[in-house]
């Protein structure tokens, strides 16, 4: 027979144990829309705008003589061949020596309190939507970043059916065919992937790739290869370049540091003996720690 005392304490464990059960409950449930089940990096601390965020800028140059975009046979669909006689491959896209379409965003860093970025799942300027449009039987863009569970509308202007197919490793796995007329398509990815690609099963020559990260600190470069990347909070990052070419694309990384209402500079080159340089774009900033790249060609 347990005593009085025992019994009231195991009563009271008991207690505690359904409260803290509950409250675990009501969190998972969370407050955030999200019609997915299962877990979504999408979860996470709130950052909360300090007001002396700075800037991630650069140019993304090619050393050498870049590679020919090849001309795509469209003859499979001639509502291609009539609207892009011309359609040429999109892996580069360069001119005087400046990359278009290179995925620049920040891997990971620590903030200047001491906490990580990975820790925080909501900041302020989320971009609240995107678009992917077919458009003479390619994407435009070619290569989009979007935040986790940020809508993706998906739109079919061209006279002929496309089906989007994405191949993801973290994400799940999709495709849907939509004729020409049919109303945009709108889809989310739920989990940070760099980078997602998308191809189309009816026109095997299309591609694009989707950059999917917790926070808004990413940028595609222009055509004059340079990018901005903005309301960073001041800290210690690691910085990824990704241009697309072989099996999963080529990456150059750089630490840079952003000081509170700075800018840090990070310029990156692909190419013959490309290099990577983070230097101080004005003397507010605080010296830059150069990485060696991942990978050479
Ligand atoms: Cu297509």
């Amino acid at each position: 027979m347990l005593s009085k005392n025992a019994r009231l304490w195991l009563g009271l464990i008991a207690m505690i144990s359904l409260l803290s059960l509950a409250s675990a409950c009501h969190n998972s449930g969370g407050d955030e829309a999200n019609d997915n089940t299962g877990p979504t990096e999408g979860a996470g601390k709130t950052y909360t705008a300090k007001n002396n965020e700075g800037t991630i800028s650069g140019v993304v140059s090619y050393n050498g003589t870049a590679p020919e975009n090849k001309k795509i046979d469209t003859s499979a669909d001639s509502a291609c061949t009539s609207k892009s006689p011309d359609l040429k491959t999109e892996e580069w896209v360069v001119a005087d020596g400046k990359i278009a379409n290179a995925y620049v965003y920040i891997k990971d860093g620590t903030l200047a309190d001491g906490s990580k970025i990975g820790d925080y799942g909501k900041w302020p300027n989320m971009p609240a939507s995107a678009t992917l449009d077919q458009n003479g039987c390619h994407y435009h863009p070619h290569v989009l970043g979007v935040v986790v569970n940020e809508p993706i509308s998906i739109t079919n202007s061209d006279p002929t059916q496309h089906n989007i197919h994405w191949t993801p490793k973290v994400n799940p796995e999709w495709n849907q065919s939509q004729p020409n007329g049919a109303p945009p398509i709108e889809k989310t990815l739920q989990r940070a992937e760099v980078l997602v690609p998308v191809k189309c099963n009816q026109h095997p020559w299309m591609i694009a790739y989707i950059g999917v990260t917790k926070h808004p600190f990413f940028a595609v470069s222009a055509e004059d290869g340079t990018f901005t990347i903005s309301g960073v909070p001041a800290g210690k990052y690691t910085v990824v370049a990704w241009k697309e070419g072989g099996q999963a694309g080529t990456e150059k990384t750089m630490e840079v540091t952003v000081p509170a209402n700075g800018s840090a500079k990070a310029d990156f080159a692909f190419g013959e003996a490309a290099t990577t340089s983070a230097q101080p774009s004005s003397l507010q900033m605080m010296p830059a720690i150069e990485f060696p790249m991942l990978r050479r060609h």
